[in-house]
């Protein structure tokens, strides 16, 4: 459940938190003899703490075959279905409060935990800047610097039990912030997955930031999902909860329309989709390239798929 606009002080916990995942929680500590142990990390965060770090330092060893977007572009041609189904929602998203932002880490951990996103980054450390490129499914794509850290860290962080093997990712849930969410054809909240191997990858990135600032609410404050050799959806924007599970989580766009928008949704330039070819892009700001294969991420990720290829090649791209 998505915390609304009251001080923490003014609530109690059980209201805090959606009630079955606090029963749950409760549950697994009493199970594990510690109830009222404190396990909830930094507590209900009762006043912001804005993510700090910004600008990180640059990773040099993510470069790009192309010139970055510019800012503009990027900060207000997105896609956040929750305020609608045009790109020009950036107006509408400021409308979302994300300090506090309480993130839920449960499933098959020993320890499930709630943590405001700030002190989350801190626990992770390691704020990097990362030169990346996007490829909608939509046959747009971007380039952009985002700042984050690797997504492993979380997952170490999280310490998954061994027969966890896929991590699902919710966006937050609140109709009367987010009006597309009044949409009531859509299947929301916004869920993504992977598997956890897939999240291990080192290109796996939580970002929190955009050209160096904290990250802005239309592209996904106060924490998002970067995966450059999927197709842009799987990103999934505003995280509230990381779910670690054994069962492949069903994804938004998934649940809409399964053959054009599958689990895996890899790039692939030789893969049409049902309704448009896939072998080239419109780069924001002008201009066509050609999409490659993994969205040109290839030598680091195609060991992922090696063991999956079918006959039908659709099976990994859609
Ligand atoms: N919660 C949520 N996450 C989302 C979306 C969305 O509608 N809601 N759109 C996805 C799509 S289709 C794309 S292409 C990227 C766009 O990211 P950007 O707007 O920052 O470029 O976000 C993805 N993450
Ligand atoms: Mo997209």
């Amino acid at each position: 459940m998505y915390i609304k606009q009251k001080k923490s002080w003014e609530i109690s916990e059980n209201e805090a938190t959606c009630e079955s995942l606090y029963l749950n929680r409760r549950k697994l500590l009493q199970a594990a003899g510690l109830a009222g142990a404190g396990l909830m990390i930094g507590g209900t965060p009762s006043f912001a703490t804005p993510i700090s770090g910004f600008p990180p330092i640059r990773n040099s060893e993510y470069t790009l075959d192309r010139a970055l977007t510019s800012e503009q572009d990027a900060t207000t041609y997105t896609n956040f279905y929750e305020f609608g189904s045009s790109k020009n929602i950036w107006r509408k998203a400021k409308k979302l409060s994300t300090d506090p932002w309480l993130v839920t880490i449960d499933g098959l951990v020993d320890y499930p935990i709630q943590i405001d996103a700030s002190e989350l980054v801190k626990k992770l450390g390691g704020m990097e800047e990362r030169l990346y490129r996007h490829r909608c499914v939509e046959a747009w794509s971007m380039a952009v610097p985002w700042s984050g850290f690797s997504l492993s860290n979380l997952v170490k962080f999280a310490s998954p039990k061994s027969d966890a093997k896929y991590i699902r990712m919710e966006t937050f849930f609140d109709p009367d912030v987010a009006p597309g969410q009044k949409q009531s054809w859509y299947p929301w909240p916004y869920v993504e997955g992977l598997t956890l191997n897939e999240a291990k990858n080192e290109l796996a990135f939580l970002a929190v930031g955009l050209y160096g600032k904290a990250m802005q609410n239309q592209n996904g404050a106060p924490i998002r999902l970067v995966v450059p050799w999927k197709y842009g959806f799987k990103s999934i924007k505003s995280i509230t909860r990381f779910t670690f599970t054994n069962e492949r989580p069903v994804s938004f766009w998934e649940e809409l329309s399964p053959k054009e928008y599958g689990f895996w949704a890899n790039v692939s330039p030789w893969v049409p989709h049902p309704r448009w070819p896939q072998d080239r892009e419109r780069v924001l700001g002008g201009g066509y390239v050609k999409t490659q294969l993994y969205n040109g991420y290839e030598e680091e990720v195609s060991y992922l798929y090696k063991d999956k290829y079918t006959d039908d090649k659709r099976e990994l791209f859609y």
